[in-house]
């Protein structure tokens, strides 16, 4: 066996592998975005001031660790053994104890004084600049269950953040009440220079996170609860983000970027996505309208072979004849179509055999079953099959009429 004296740790290849695994980081551009503090860009004060109270509590952090470790390594070599000398013995130190007792305490209260002093700029956006966007879009937020943090004079613009899966849809406060109009875009949010913008983060089904690393901290989008940030940019540009919380399969595609413009181009953007949205409306509305008009004249073709009657509202409400026809006029389906009923004659299996599931119900839950098909699901059959319209294309007396033939149709007089 060989001696102990002639064993060397593999220290190369350990000094290999860090190397090693180091070079495999280099393309990750990310990994060495800002090798030791965070992010910051655009000018936003609040990441500047992460930043920066970072540094800070970092450059502290240096200082006690080289002071330490740089007078064990002199102790070390100064009172290092040699031969033949006796060690002395101590017991305790007053001056030395006291000295690093009141010192560590003072660094303590360095970085709490310094950290509450940054904490305000992190947290209470200022107002915008006069160079930033200017009313009437840069509105004040509407009370929520929780109220973001204003900029001193109330006004800032207040964009909507909603996390996705797999996107980020920014939806921008404007001044009128109508929710239903407002700007949105997904994915690139748009925003003016010089401008407060604070965001109400939300979700919409899973936890996400919202972060872009240059505009300060990251925070969490969780649906039923609405989070608050805010930034400020001063400089144009394209600032990069990426959901920050894993969210399922494409996780990795939930990309986000702030792109800055100034004001001016901010409000053409805006004034043309307004418009776009305006005009998918009314081209939808279009392709709406056609749609129906299509399905009208095909009702008003098709009956030829018909008798008239059934064109025209059943003149009296015959209960038998809407469950086995409809009502084709109203666009009111026939229940037989889907349902069996032994009175009717008719053998659908779409949804549950009437004169089994209703026996020994109430006319009321007939009613209320045809009324509201979704509120009970049936067990076994899906939702959103049997039509939800029955409310408005039978008139009440065709209604009462038809749950009073089925009702008497399953059990009885
Ligand atoms: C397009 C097919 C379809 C048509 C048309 C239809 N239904 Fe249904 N119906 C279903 C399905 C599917 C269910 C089961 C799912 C549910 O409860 O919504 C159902 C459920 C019901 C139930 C509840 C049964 C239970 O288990 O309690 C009643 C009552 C009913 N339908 C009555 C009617 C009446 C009356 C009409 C005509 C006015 C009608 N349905 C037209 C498909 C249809
Ligand atoms: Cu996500």
């Amino acid at each position: 066996m060989r001696p102990f004296t002639s064993f060397r740790p593999a220290k190369n290849s350990i000094l290999f592998g860090i190397v090693f695994i180091s070079a495999l980081l280099l393309p990750a551009a990310a990994a060495f975005a800002d090798f030791i503090a965070p992010q910051s860009g655009g000018g936003t004060p609040n990441a500047e001031a992460i930043r920066s109270l970072y540094l800070w509590i970092f450059g502290l952090g240096c200082v006690v660790f080289f002071g330490v470790g740089g007078l064990l390594i002199w102790t070390v070599l100064k009172y290092r053994s040699s031969k033949g000398a006796v060690a002395v013995r101590v017991h305790g130190n007053n001056r030395l104890e006291i000295g690093w007792t009141v010192g560590a305490a003072l660094l303590l209260v360095l970085i709490s004084v310094i950290t509450f002093l940054k904490l305000d700029q992190i947290k209470n956006p200022p107002n915008s600049s006069a160079s930033g966007l200017s009313t009437p879009k840069n509105v004040a937020v509407a009370s929520g269950p929780a109220k973001p943090s204003l900029p001193p004079n109330g006004r800032s613009l207040n964009i909507d953040v909603n996390g996705q899966q797999y996107l980020w849809r920014y939806t921008y406060a404007d001044t009128d009440t109508n929710n239903l109009n407002n700007v949105f875009s997904y994915e690139q949010m748009v925003v003016p220079t010089d401008t407060t913008v604070s965001l109400s983060i939300r979700a919409l089904d899973v936890q996400h996170s919202w972060w872009i690393p240059e505009l300060g901290g990251k925070f969490d989008a969780v649906p039923g609860y609405t989070n608050y940030t805010w930034f400020k940019i001063s400089e144009p540009g394209v600032y990069k983000g990426q959901c920050a919380e894993l969210c399922g399969r494409n996780h990795a595609s939930m990309i986000a970027s702030v792109k800055a413009v100034s004001p001016d181009q901010f409000e053409l953007w805006y004034a043309g996505q307004k418009a776009a949205i305006l005009a998918a409306e009314k081209e939808g509305a279009a392709a709406r309208n056609k749609l129906i008009a299509k399905d009208a004249a095909a009702l008003k073709a098709a009956p030829k072979s018909e008798p008239p009657a059934a064109a025209a509202p059943v003149a009296a409400a015959d209960g038998k004849k809407i469950f086995v026809a409809g009502v084709p006029a109203t666009g009111a389906l026939s229940c037989g179509s889907c349902h069996t009923l032994g009175a009717a004659g008719t053998k659908a299996a779409v949804g549950p055999n009437l004169d089994v599931v209703l026996k020994g119900q109430s006319a009321a839950m007939i009613k209320a079953s045809t009324l509201y098909p979704n509120k009970v699901i049936s067990k076994g059959y899906a939702a959103n099959i049997m039509p939800a319209n029955y409310g408005t294309s039978l008139t009440k007396a065709q209604l009462d009429a038809l749950v009073q033939y089925i009702d008497e149709a399953v059990n009885g007089k």
